[in-house]
C-alpha cells in the first residue's frame, strides 16, 4: 500500500518547506521536491495546502463510565470523528474504580478500544493505593508501554487522589521513569461549596462554576507541583483553565522544574456565561470540570500557549447527551460532567490561533501534535513529518470553511459547544497508518484500523528525595 502527497507545503513544528511526501506500509519513506510517482501509488494533490502531522489529542474519555452513566461516544465513533477533524491519535484514560486492580481496568479499556479506527494509547489513573497498585504500575510501564499516570485531585468520594496517594504514586513513577499528570482542583473545597450552594437553593447549572472557583485550581496546581518538586518527578497538568493554575506553572518552570500544561480548545474559546443560559439543557450541555471561565482566563491561556508556558492542546472529549444531562435537572452536582471537541480542535485552533496571528503554522503543529509526542515520549514516530515516522498526516486546506453544528458533525453527541462558529481552515484529507481515511467530508474507515501505541519509559531518574538523602540530609544526632 503506497501513497504520495504532491505539491503541498510540509509544516513541522520547527520548519516549513514545499515538498512531496511518499509513504509505504504505514511509514513515511521519502520527502522532497518533485518526487517521482512510484507505480501503483495513490496520488493526493495538495497544491495550495499544508501537509502537517496528524493531530494528537492527549485527553479524551471515550465510552467512559462516569457519574452513573456512560459517555455516548465510543472508541470507534470517537476516533472516526477525530479523523474527520484531522486528529490521527488519541491518548485516553484508564480509570480504575477505587480498590479495582489497575491491570484489570487496563485490560477492560484495551478491550473497549480494539474497535478504534485511529491509533490510541492510555494514561492510567491512580485512584487508590496498596502494594498491588505499586506492582501494577511497574507492569504497566515495563510491559504495556504506559509512561503516564493520572491523578484526579477532585471528585471526592469517587476517584479523588489525596496527598498520600499522590505521594506514593509520584514516588513510584520516578523509579519507573514515568510522568505523572493531574486534574488540579481542590476536591474538598469543591465538595463543600457544592453542599453550601445546594443548601442556599442554588440547584441549577449556574451554580456549577461557583462551586469550582479559580482558586481551587490554583491551590491544587501548586500542591501537585510542590509534591512533584520534592519527589523529583515530571508533572503534566491537564486542562489548565485559569490564570491561577497557569501562574503556578510559570513559577515552577522558571525555577527549573519539569512541569507541563495543557489547554482545552473549549477553555480557550468559551466563557462562563453559558451556565446562565435560561434553557437548562443548553446550560447543562456545557457542564464540564473544570468549568468554562471568565474571559480574563481565556486571554491568559492564549498567552500561555503563545509563550510556551502551556505546551499542548486537547479536548477532554467526554460526551453526554441531553437525556443523560437531565439526571441533574434538580441538582447541578448530578449533571454528568463532560463536553465534546475531538472533531473540532484543529479547526477552531487554526481559526482563532493561526488566522488571528496568535500562533504561527509551526506553533500550531507544536501545540496540536509535536509537543504532546515529545512529552509522552513517542516523538518523532508521531508528531513529525519525517522519513521513518508513522504516516499519520493531515492535508490542511486553509481556504476551506464551514459553520460548526451538531446537525452536521460526526461526533456521537446531540450538542456542540462551538455551535454556529465559522471556521476557516479544515482538513481536506486525513491519512492514518499510511491509508487515506478521510477525504472532503467522507470517512473511509473500518473498526479496528487503529493500533495501540506503546510509549516507552523515560530514563528512570533518582528521586529528589534519594538525591537529598545522599547529598544533604543531616546525619542523626547521637545522644
Ligand atoms: N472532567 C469532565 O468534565 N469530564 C470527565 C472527567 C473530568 O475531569
Ligand atoms: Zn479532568
Ligand atoms: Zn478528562
Amino acid at each position: 500500500m503506497s501513497l504520495i502527497i504532491k505539491g503541498g507545503t510540509v509544516v513541522n513544528a520547527d520548519i516549513s518547506k514545499p515538498a512531496d511526501v511518499y509513504m509505504e506500509n504505514g511509514i513515511i519513506k521519502a520527502i522532497g521536491e518533485n518526487l517521482e510517482v512510484p507505480s501503483g501509488a495513490e496520488v493526493i494533490d495538495a497544491s495550495g495546502q499544508y501537509v502537517m502531522p496528524g493531530g494528537i489529542d492527549p485527553h479524551t474519555h471515550m465510552q467512559l463510565p462516569f457519574m452513573g452513566t456512560v459517555a455516548s461516544e465510543d472508541f470507534y465513533t470517537g476516533t472516526a470523528a477525530g479523523l474527520a477533524g484531522g486528529t490521527t491519535m488519541i491518548i485516553d484514560f484508564v480509570i480504575p474504580d477505587p480498590e479495582q486492580p489497575l491491570m484489570d481496568a487496563y485490560k477492560t479499556w484495551r478491550g473497549w478500544a480494539e474497535k478504534s479506527c485511529a491509533d490510541y494509547s492510555f494514561h492510567v489513573a491512580v485512584t487508590w493505593w496498596n502494594e498491588g497498585v505499586h506492582k501494577d504500575m511497574g507492569t504497566l510501564v515495563r510491559e504495556e508501554g504506559v509512561n503516564s499516570f493520572k491523578h484526579f485531585m477532585a471528585y471526592k468520594n469517587a476517584i479523588m487522589a489525596d496527598d498520600e496517594i499522590m505521594y506514593n504514586s509520584f514516588s513510584r513513577a520516578v523509579e519507573l521513569g514515568a510522568i505523572v499528570t493531574a486534574h488540579a482542583e481542590n476536591g474538598e473545597l469543591v465538595f463543600q461549596l457544592q453542599k453550601k450552594l445546594l443548601e442556599m437553593g442554588m440547584t441549577g447549572p449556574e451554580a456549577h462554576p461557583l462551586s469550582r472557583p479559580p482558586a481551587a485550581e490554583g491551590e491544587a496546581a501548586n500542591r501537585a507541583i510542590r509534591l512533584a518538586e520534592v519527589i523529583g518527578v515530571p508533572l503534566y497538568l491537564v486542562h489548565v483553565s485559569t490564570k491561577d493554575g497557569l501562574d503556578e506553572i510559570i513559577r515552577a518552570r522558571l525555577a527549573g522544574q519539569r512541569v507541563f500544561g495543557e489547554a482545552l480548545a473549549g477553555h480557550l474559546l468559551i466563557d462562563d456565561s453559558v451556565y446562565r443560559h435560561p434553557d437548562f439543557a443548553t446550560a447543562a450541555a456545557h457542564v464540564m470540570s473544570p468549568p468554562f471561565r471568565e474571559k480574563l482566563h481565556q486571554d491568559a491561556l492564549w498567552k500561555g500557549l503563545q509563550s510556551g508556558s502551556l505546551q499542548t492542546t486537547a479536548t477532554d472529549h467526554c460526551c453526554f447527551c441531553a437525556d443523560q444531562k437531565a439526571a441533574g435537572k434538580d441538582d447541578f452536582t448530578l449533571i454528568p460532567n463532560g463536553t465534546a471537541g475531538v472533531e473540532d480542535r484543529l479547526a477552531v485552533l487554526w481559526t482563532h490561533g493561526v488566522s488571528t496571528g496568535r500562533l504561527t503554522r509551526e506553533e500550531f503543529v507544536a501545540v496540536t501534535s509535536a509537543n504532546t509526542a515529545k512529552i509522552f515520549n513517542i516523538y518523532p514516530r508521531k508528531g513529525r513529518i519525517a522519513v521513518g515516522a508513522d504516516a499519520d498526516i493531515v492535508v490542511w486546506d486553509p481556504e476551506a470553511h464551514k459553520t460548526i453544528s451538531a446537525k452536521t458533525h460526526k461526533q456521537n453527541i446531540d450538542f456542540n459547544i462551538f455551535e454556529g462558529m465559522e471556521v476557516k481552515g479544515l482538513p481536506s484529507h486525513t491519512i492514518s497508518g499510511g491509508k487515506l481515511r478521510y477525504k472532503d467530508g467522507e470517512l473511509m474507515i473500518e473498526k479496528g484500523d487503529g493500533n495501540y501505541i506503546k510509549r516507552p519509559a523515560f530514563q528512570p531518574m533518582f528521586s529528589a528525595l534519594d538525591l537529598a538523602a545522599k547529598a544533604k540530609m543531616p546525619t542523626p544526632v547521637k545522644r
